[in-house]
């Protein structure tokens, strides 16, 4: 039985300094990494550039709509940014639709058309203006634009700007501006038909809930369901709207690209962007970058229209050039670069920016030893070895999506040391908040374009949108250092190669035909175009080069031997390491988890809390996933089976996150051991991003955040197993080996330390250390070898059953590197000691000052999977689901929000392993 027991109250109650920093780094105007003013105008935001036009006047037209259905039954005040589902939850006409089955109940939402409509007046001097533009920062998704009863546009894709040009449409007085939604999920039907072939996979299988031909519309592919996601294809204005009123010009893109070059040094491209009416524009341009010692002036002529220019300011050499590194390699400094433009009479403009410097590779070459080619990323010349997630859509309603949620997972990441993630294909390309906090971060991002899971249409419109998303997205993007990859898809190149959605063999050059077309002769050939600072990728997983050389779709895209791969196994044991791939880089893997019950309570009832029911089996988007979780964790722990249902409900929830946490860490260690050998000719492994960091809504997935950002025990493990430094123990044969993982850049001299543990007692029963061995800066190193049986043998009575062994690493001084790992010698199901019905756990809470909280542990024996659970109080604790081998632990809590060691002592639970049976 767990006892848990509250003493000694000291409270120091403080805001988490995630949610201070974000008050203050976070002004509403200017988020991106660019802020632009021409001087005496007004402010306005181009992308992530901000920008002020001297004679330019802009008037946002953001704020309440009205919004109608098709037939005006309904008629109700709408925000702008938003969409319908959240204007009709604001206004009361539906309830949360994450609540337990409505997202079944509201799927006529997405069935209807709806119309938002705004008044509004424009002063007559702006009326006066040469051209006045309609800016759409983005619609969602099909849509007819009206100005005063006039079709202005259309618009298909919700990735997209839309600018339309409405000065001869605008009138003194009220002006009335519609953009009439199609239904997402209709659209999607008709295109299907009107289709000349099928373009699959049709429909979404059942257990998701969702609708069919996703992959005809240019929109969030998730939306329309997922494995891990509800079926909410969303409609509205999703991003602001403006009016733009301007003479001469106006600039609607600036970017800055670092370029290396051995001879030269560092250059900076700065490309301007601009739209001008006037007939020929001149002046110059100064570019200046003071931490550089570097300024440069260009004259500037433009031209009407639209045009694109590029100025290359070379950077002065007689200083060094400070680097950014990904998280855990190095800083991420930046330099302020200033633009200065005399643009004609009148016409000035300054720009202040920030600027960091990288290079990018991606490296495919020979690996000796093992046929194939190397799959790594080269920073600033050096091999780093990727740890990260996958990023899905945070929210279905991307209105909701705030900067603080963004920040707390972006800092969650970083905390659990990872430098990666990869932003997947089926959802939306991130808001500039987003990258900006990588950049700061030293997150590197792995940018998929948004095609997930499916085969896609190529007829001329379709391309005609894609074409100008790429060229957008990759504009808006490639400022930023943490950008390291473009990938064109998710998943697709795996889809026809081994033939997931049946096409008859005469029919597959077809889809080959229109799978290059998309992906290599369109997205690839316009990323070489705007961007050849990073490399690209044509999906995910790939053989890389070696898909190239078969005409882009490999016979096996999952071949180990080149490129990334995706794996997943739900019935094989995961703790059996030998069925892993050993791979170049792995993209993604994976198990899934249910989230913790504070997490569920939000969005049910008491009747849903029971494994078997409707509700569990409704939030369920994977076929047979709860079934599957059940058997893995079955492997190898007892499943609840207290008579209590709340009690073995809970406990459920408990052992799920147990086994997903265990088998990850498995996997994961798995590849960074293997990243400096070759065995069987496979290995060098470079990278480890699990699927998938975080949630879209309450449900069970592969996710090691929760809906909300609580944290699973999987991403405690994370934290552990990415660390910088790791001892990773595992059985090869008869033998017990510990290899010592480094992503130092440091050579060090290290032991494995290790402690041979019984079930039944805190102490150790004994205590072996290996020779120190010479462990080199980014590398994985064997350094302790032992046959089982023999080092059981000399080790009191101990058998496979009764011990277990933990283990850490230390330098000669005596100093710890890395955090302690341990391995089970049986599973912990078979473990003796461990059932003995005396695991006693009780704590104390009280302040402590500047860390939060601290939760003390006592324990009369082991503890395997020691949970700590502060249901509802938002933050994290300093370590968690831990193995507990000692009497006493001390664990530092660190709340998200305000709190006091009342709240928190009431909330917590402990539980245990032994607890759940
Ligand atoms: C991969 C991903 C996602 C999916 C996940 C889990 O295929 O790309 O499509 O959610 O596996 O099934």
């Amino acid at each position: 039985m767990t006892r848990k027991k509250v003493s000694e109250v000291r409270v120091r109650e403080e805001t988490s300094p995630l949610l201070r920093d974000v008050n203050m780094t976070m002004p509403p105007t200017c988020s991106g990494l660019l802020c632009l003013s021409l001087l005496l105008g007004k402010s306005l935001l181009v992308s992530s550039v901000q920008v002020v036009t001297s004679g330019q006047q802009n008037i946002s037209l953001n704020g309440k709509w009205t919004l109608e259905n098709s037939n005006g039954t309904l008629s109700l005040p709408a925000e702008v940014p938003g969409c319908v589902h959240t204007a009709l939850l604001k206004q009361g006409y539906i309830q949360d639709p994450y609540y337990r089955f409505n997202d079944v109940a509201y799927g006529w939402i997405a069935l209807d058309n709806w119309t938002y409509t705004t008044t509004f007046t424009v002063p007559s001097d702006m009326r006066a203006k040469q051209r006045v533009m309609l800016v759409f920062e983005g619609i969602d998704t099909i849509s007819t634009v009206s100005l005063n009863g006039a079709a202005v546009g259309r618009t298909d894709n919700m990735f997209l700007q839309y600018d339309f040009s409405v000065g001869a449409l605008l009138t003194e007085g009220d002006n009335v501006l519609t953009v009439s939604l199609a239904s997402p999920v209709r659209y999607a039907a008709q295109r299907s038909e009107a289709h000349s072939y099928r373009v699959p996979p049709d429909c979404p299988p059942e257990v998701q809930q969702g609708q069919c031909h996703v992959n005809y519309i240019r929109k969030e592919q998730s939306s329309f369901s997922w494995d891990w996601g509800p079926s909410f294809p969303t409609a509205g204005l999703w991003k602001g709207v403006r009016l733009e009123a301007y003479d001469v010009l106006r600039v609607f893109h600036l970017a800055t690209v670092p370029v290396y070059s051995t001879y030269s040094g560092w250059s900076l491209q700065v490309e301007l962007q601009v739209e001008v009416v006037a007939e020929v524009t001149r002046g110059q341009l100064t570019l200046s970058l003071p931490g550089l010692d570097t300024q440069q002036t260009f004259p500037v002529q433009l031209l009407p229209g639209r045009t694109r220019n590029t100025y290359t300011l070379h950077v002065n050499t007689s200083g060094p050039v400070e680097l950014w590194w990904p998280s855990g390699h190095g800083d991420q400094p930046s330099y302020p670069l200033t633009l200065q433009g005399v643009l004609g009479p009148g016409l000035t403009f300054t720009a202040d920016t920030k600027v960091y410097f990288r290079t990018v590779e991606l490296v495919q070459e020979p690996v000796p030893g093992s046929p194939g080619l190397s799959f790594y990323f080269r920073v600033n010349g050096k091999a780093v070895f990727m740890k990260g997630s996958n990023w899905i859509p945070t929210h279905s309603f991307q209105d909701l999506v705030s900067p603080a949620g963004v920040r707390s997972l972006l800092e969650s990441a970083v905390a659990a040391n990872m430098n990666a993630l990869r932003v997947w294909g089926g959802g939306v390309y991130q808001q500039d908040l987003f990258y900006s906090l990588c950049d700061e971060l030293g997150v590197m991002v792995w940018q998929d374009f948004m095609f997930a899971c499916a085969l896609y249409p190529t007829e001329e419109d379709f391309m005609d949108s894609v074409r100008e998303e790429v060229r957008q997205q990759v504009r808006r993007l490639k400022s930023h250092p943490s950008v390291v990859l473009w990938s064109g898809n998710n998943e697709n190149e795996v889809a026809l190669a081994t033939n997931w959605f049946g096409i008859p063999g005469p029919e597959r050059p077809l889809y080959v035909k229109d799978y290059v077309k998309l992906y290599v002769d369109n997205i690839r050939a316009l990323v070489l175009e705007e961007d050849q600072s990073r490399p690209f990728l044509a999906s995910s997983p790939t053989n890389g080069l070696a898909s190239e050389r078969q005409g882009w779709v490999a016979d096996d895209p999952y071949d180990p031997r080149y490129g990334d791969t995706h794996y997943y196994s739900y019935s094989r044991d995961c703790w059996d390491w030998s069925a892993f791939p050993r791979t170049r880089f792995a993209s993604e893997y994976g198990f899934q988890s249910w989230p913790s019950f504070s997490t569920l309570q939000k969005v049910s009832v008491p009747e849903d809390w029971s494994w078997d029911g409707p509700f569990s089996s409704h939030r369920q988007h994977h076929a047979e996933g709860n079934r599957q979780m059940l058997e893995q964790a079955g492997l190898h722990y007892h499943l609840p089976n207290a008579t209590d249902p709340l009690r073995r409900y809970k406990h459920t929830l408990y052992i799920t996150q147990v086994m997903q946490a265990q088998c990850v860490k498995a996997q994961t260690e798995f590849y960074r051991r293997s990243r400096s050998e070759v065995v069987g000719g496979k290995g060098h492994t470079m990278g480890a991003l699990y699927w998938q960091l975080n949630d879209i809504w309450q449900a069970p997935s592969w996710s090691s955040i929760e809906f909300g950002g609580k944290w699973k025990m999987l991403h405690y493990f994370a934290q552990r197993f990415f660390a910088p430094v790791l001892p990773v123990g595992f059985e090869d044969g008869v033998s017990m080996v510990i290899y010592a993982v480094s992503d130092l850049s440091v050579d060090l001299n290290l032991t494995a330390q290790v402690s041979v543990l019984s079930w039944s007692r805190p102490d150790p029963v004994c205590k072996l250390s290996s020779p120190a061995t010479l462990v080199r800066g980014n590398s994985a190193t064997p350094i302790f070898r032992q046959p089982v049986d023999a080092l059981l043998k000399g080790c009191g009575n101990c058998t496979r059953r009764s011990c277990l062994l933990a283990f850490h690493l230390e330098d000669n001084h005596g100093a710890r590197w890395g955090p302690g790992n341990h391995h089970f010698l049986c599973s912990p199901r078979d473990a003796e000691g461990i059932e003995a019905p005396h695991i006693t756990i009780w704590f104390t809470v009280r302040g402590d000052g500047e860390r939060g909280y601290t939760v003390t542990l006592r324990s009369t024996s082991v503890a395997p999977f020691v949970w700590l659970d502060a249901g509802d109080v938002p933050g994290r604790f300093g370590s968690n689901g831990f193995l507990m081998a000692s009497r006493s632990q001390e664990v530092g809590f660190v709340p998200w929000g305000p709190t006091s060691a009342e709240e928190l002592g009431r909330a917590l639970t402990v539980t245990s392993l032994r607890d759940v049976y």
